[in-house]
């Protein structure tokens, strides 16, 4: 099965994302000019022009349908204190061991600790309780990108597993339960809609109860595939029922003039995660393959030039820029620098289109266009460039999408057996089956096959077909196991 991932490679001895995940990880991670990890502070890393342009791009898609679906952009403190992180039990039992604590200002000690956000629940809901009075108030849907500080305690990794998190985070109060389930149904689709003009293909899972987030009633998480078959979870959304409107005070009248405590919901966008998902399920051997969609760039010109030749093709080149300006492009007329050099250096960096123009294209008024993608060919004339270039990149966002979906297809395997879960973690895949819905024998898989029970289909019915594989009693659901970041 690995062999098919082991197919997808262009040569033999560049890293290879299947064979080598972190190493191609890490090397391409600069030498794309996405971010450079070496700042001196362990899970703090600088965002180079294409991770910040990349990320820039995502936040814009995601804001544009929390916007366009009511939600309102806010800013709230970077900070919050130990008594408002402590007011809902499970949520502070969840991050007292992960949060920044400022003690001093200005060389003395502070007289209340400052909390560096590690999410801003204990920062929103007081104020929510100020602003919510009525049903007239409800339903309230906010929504901020920002920073976050989490000292992980698992090992960090560029991206994945960071210590200052940029994320988008939404917070809603409804009147009812109904409401904000169908809220969740409307997180959920918002979050894929971004994704899937991604191109970027995950599996929408329920979390098992033990791993829910702190004093949510249930979690929804978006499991994207690594290429080394350890999930990348990219976004989630929890219920919290009315855990937190209880603790905060939250109450508004309803209709009937009672009052009663709101039911909230927060779901998490994590822009570096989803930067690693594209870096790695679309990236090649050769480096980054971008979607049109975030690409900084779409197309380049390289002048193939010959003695004598120069200025002519250059001129050449510069006409057909002229016809893609509703693209981003750029003619790379560097002369120290060698075509084939120019190749590489693009195609590492993922630029969708690339047009090669020598004295042959010049004389017959044509280009030759190659996709990163499949790293295909084809002569295109000028007159038909522009039509050409969105037609291609257009098939570049489709493709990208197909193979990606391919592979999370691939990867996902049914088994009926501890020992076939072992093997197939083993093989840096994800494993399908039935459980009995207990801890215990969640447990005992990990300590078995050394994976995580990740959940099971929210999007779709899954019904067990046999018993628990673990301990042969009535199966509840099918679920997913797989290693995670
Ligand atoms: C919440 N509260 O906090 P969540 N490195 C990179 N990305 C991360 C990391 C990390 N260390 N930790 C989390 N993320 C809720 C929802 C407000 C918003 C990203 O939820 O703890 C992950 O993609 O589940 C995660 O799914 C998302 O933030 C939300 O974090």
């Amino acid at each position: 099965m690995i062999g098919i991932f082991y197919g997808l490679m262009s040569t033999a001895t560049a890293l290879n994302k299947y064979r080598n995940f972190s190493e191609w990880f890490d090397k391409l991670l600069l030498e794309a000019r996405i971010l450079d990890d070496r700042f001196p502070v362990k899970g703090f890393s600088v965002y180079l022009e294409n991770g910040a342009y990349i990320l820039r791009r995502v936040r814009e898609m995601l804001e544009k349908e929390l916007r366009e679906t009511g939600h309102k952009e806010m800013i709230f403190p970077l900070v919050t204190t130990e008594e408002l992180l402590g007011k809902e039990a499970q949520h502070i039992k969840g991050f007292s061991t992960e949060v920044f604590v400022i003690e001093s200002a200005g060389g003395k000690p502070l007289d209340v600790k400052l909390i560096v956000r590690p999410t801003s629940e204990t920062i929103m809901y007081p104020m929510f309780k100020l602003w919510i009075r009525s049903h007239a108030d409800l339903p309230l849907l906010v929504h901020q990108s920002n920073m976050v500080y989490r000292h992980e305690t698992k090992a960090t990794r560029p991206l994945l597993r960071v210590r200052e998190i940029p994320w988008n985070e939404a917070h809603t109060v409804h009147a009812t339960a109904a409401e904000a389930e169908q809220q969740v149904k409307k997180a959920v689709e918002i979050y894929r809609k971004v994704l899937d003009q991604l191109g970027l293909a995950y599996l929408v899972l329920k979390r098992p109860d033990f791993d829910k987030f702190p004093g949510a009633r249930y979690s929804i998480a978006f499991d994207a595939w690594n290429p080394d078959g350890r999930v990348n979870q990219v976004a989630t959304v929890h219920n919290l029922g009315k855990n937190f409107s209880k603790v905060f005070e939250i109450e508004f009248e309803t209709r009937d003039g009672k009052r009663e405590n709101p039911h909230q919901l927060c779901y998490g966008f994590g822009y570096s995660r989803v930067l690693a998902a594209l870096i790695s399920q679309h990236g090649d051997d050769r480096g980054l393959v971008l979607p049109p969609v975030v690409a900084p760039l779409h197309v380049v010109i390289v002048p193939i030039v010959f003695k004598g030749q120069e200025e002519s093709i250059k001129q050449f080149c510069y006409g057909v820029a002229e016809r893609l300006q509703k693209f981003a492009v750029k003619v790379d007329d560097r002369e120290d620098v060698t075509p084939g050099e120019k190749f590489y250096y693009w195609e590492k960096l993922g630029v969708p289109v690339r047009l090669e123009i020598g004295p042959r294209e010049v004389a017959e008024n044509r280009a030759t266009l190659f996709r990163r993608d499949t790293l295909e060919k084809q002569v295109v004339a000028v007159e038909e460039i522009e039509k050409a270039v969105e037609t291609v990149l257009t098939s570049i966002g489709q493709s990208l999408a197909e193979r990606s979906w391919r592979i999370m297809r691939q990867m996902v395997v049914e088994i009926s057996s501890i020992d076939e879960v072992k093997k197939v973690i083993s093989e840096r895949r994800i494993a399908k089956f039935d459980w009995c819905g207990s801890v215990e024998c969640a447990e005992q898989l990990k300590a078995a096959a050394g994976g995580e029970l990740r959940g099971s289909r929210f999007d779709e019915l899954e019904v067990p077909s046999g018993p628990c594989i673990v301990c042969g009693k009535n199966a509840a659901e099918v679920v997913y196991f797989a290693r995670a970041y």
